[in-house]
């Protein structure tokens, strides 16, 4: 649907309740599940996204998660600094007051203020970049810790379930839907070797060592808004996965994007290796906003949370290929593929540091 024209777009835009009308409107790419396009209007600039009803299924329930978690959070901050305001994406509603629309043929498109800044490139990653980064996740779980999870919807369960996940993985080997299998049997082998630890988190949940928090759930630096001339973050965006969970994941999501020497699917996975150092500004700059929010049990969970969702990475993105890449968008043959093996050479990389990564959080514990 990316080949939507001009005048469609302008049409779906005009259904949302902005007060503006717009000039231009361009495709942005970037994102593995939804349609983006960046609209600029007389007063403002928009951001409209299709929603990706496969994913989720339910667009009324991201939409009420969004709604009350943007709404807690732009309260906390207008009762405290005003400057962090950038900090939420301000969600505009249609001319009937719904937070999305559906069109004739179907499509969900919701209607955000585009925040005005840059995503920056993998290639790009410095430790200024990762400790501002870490300071945005921190300040998003700062600004909902008091916000009570169980409001929210669940709106893909499991899905940092890093064991079934990797059961997910060992099913779709065995289906072997797209008859690729044999040719990713030693990768996927490998990555399913990891099944004895990937559970630590989901077990700590379930014995209730580890709380249930608001989360987002999908914290890659791409999904992080700077600034273009300080390099501060200005936003965390993408809050579609917004709902219950555990913030090591975000913490870990993070991390896993950020602290890498190659992209998410770089060809030659022997270019892709752990960078220890992003690492300590990313841990630094998150516990600076969130250390007083931690329990001691995330602080210990806190350093192998990256490996966790590394692997669960690894083992979602090979899934997919074997399933005949029906889930994240593609642009190329095997990409689902070189991803997952980018992920389990970055996966191997933090094996190596773990304890480098847990002397990091001690030291700032
Ligand atoms: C997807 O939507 P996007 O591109 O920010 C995915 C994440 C993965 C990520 C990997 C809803 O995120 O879980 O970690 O790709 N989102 C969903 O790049 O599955
Ligand atoms: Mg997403």
């Amino acid at each position: 649907m990316s080949n939507m024209n001009t005048q469609e777009i302008f049409s779906i835009f005009s259904q949302f309740d902005t007060g503006d009308v717009p000039t231009s409107a361009d495709v942005m790419r970037g994102g593995h599940i939804n349609d983006t396009y960046k609209i600029t209007g007389k007063h403002g600039t928009y951001t409209l996204q299709r929603i990706n009803t496969n994913v989720f299924t339910r667009p009324s329930d991201i939409m009420r998660n969004i709604l009350l978690v943007t709404r807690h959070m732009a309260e906390k901050i207008a009762s405290k600094d005003k400057k962090a305001e950038a900090f939420v994406p301000t969600v505009f509603l249609s001319r009937n007051g719904e937070p999305y629309i559906t069109t004739e043929e179907g499509s969900c498109y919701r209607l955000l203020r585009y925040v005005d800044g840059i995503t920056v490139n993998q290639s790009d990653y410095n430790e200024n970049i990762l400790r501002e980064a870490g300071r945005a996740v921190g300040m998003f779980h700062s600004l909902t810790f008091d916000l009570a999870p169980e409001i929210l919807v669940n709106v893909i369960p499991g899905f940092h379930d890093t064991p079934a996940r990797l059961f997910a993985l060992h099913t779709a080997l065995n289906d072997d839907k797209a008859g690729r299998a044999a040719s990713v049997r030693d990768i996927a082998e490998e990555i399913l070797s990891y099944k004895s630890i990937c559970g630590s988190v989901a077990h700590a949940i379930e014995d209730g060592s580890v709380l249930l928090r608001v989360t987002h759930n999908d914290t890659k630096i791409d999904n992080i808004i700077f600034d273009r001339k300080t390099g501060k973050a200005l936003c965390l965006i993408d809050l579609d996965t917004v709902m219950p969970g555990s913030l090591l994941y975000d913490f870990g999501d993070a991390v896993r994007s950020g602290t890498t020497s190659g992209a998410e699917d770089e060809p030659d996975a022997r270019k892709v290796s752990f960078l220890p150092d992003l690492y300590e500004a990313f841990a630094d700059g998150y516990l600076k906003e969130a250390q007083a929010l931690l329990t001691p049990r995330e602080l210990e969970l806190l350093p192998i949370s990256p490996l966790l969702v590394t692997i669960e990475c690894a083992a979602r993105f090979l899934t997919d290929y074997l399933c005949g890449d029906v889930y994240f968008k593609t642009s190329r043959p095997h990409q689902n593929l070189d991803r997952a093996k980018a992920q389990l050479s970055l996966a191997k990389g933090m094996e190596r540091h773990l304890p480098l990564m847990r002397r990091v959080i001690e030291k700032r514990a």
